[in-house]
């Protein structure tokens, strides 16, 4: 079994901006990942070998982000019960509605989490999935709560240029 926690895919290297801001969050949790291109239309073999190789594997979740007729996260989710958080990228010509739609939009029995368009998307996706594997780790839980509350002074401290 291989030590990964978390797989990080996307349809293409085009999608890499939207999606190291994922990587970057499970980095600062030093939670185990990798990052592939895994397209759903361009090598659908390698996809479903990707989702059939997930539980034994050990994932503990998949963050799949894709844009425009995104079915990389659904498909995915299709062939194996391990989480599937999905990420819509924006897309060059409905910015990204149409990659929100395509994800969201799962019939029942199949679910996807799905979340913001764009980097926001991506950094949550990974947040979540460091909650859920919090669950059974305190110390992964307690840097989480950490991490929160730096959040919340960072807020506190923000000022705003006085009115004109
Ligand atoms: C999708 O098509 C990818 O997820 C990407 O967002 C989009 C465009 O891909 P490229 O043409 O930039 O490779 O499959």
């Amino acid at each position: 079994m291989s030590s990964i926690q978390v797989g990080v895919v996307m349809g293409s290297s085009s999608d890499w901006d939207t999606l190291q801001h994922a990587v970057a969050i499970l980095q600062e949790f030093g939670i185990s990942h990798e990052a592939r291109v895994v397209s759903a239309h361009r090598m659908p073999d390698d996809m479903f070998a990707y989702a059939q190789d997930a539980a034994p594997r050990g994932l503990q979740a998949i963050i799949a982000g894709a844009g425009g007729a995104a079915h990389l996260p659904g498909m995915l989710a299709s062939k194996t019960t391990v989480p599937v958080l999905g990420v819509p990228v924006a897309s060059k010509h409905l910015h990204g509605v149409d990659s929100l739609h395509s994800i969201v939009q799962m019939p029942r029995g199949i679910p996807v989490a799905t979340f913001a368009i764009g980097a926001a998307g991506a950094a949550n996706a990974a947040l979540f999935a460091v909650a859920m594997l919090a669950n059974h780790d305190a110390a992964l839980r307690a840097r989480l709560d950490a991490f929160r509350s730096k959040q919340t002074e960072a807020a506190r401290a923000m000022t705003l240029p006085p009115a004109p």
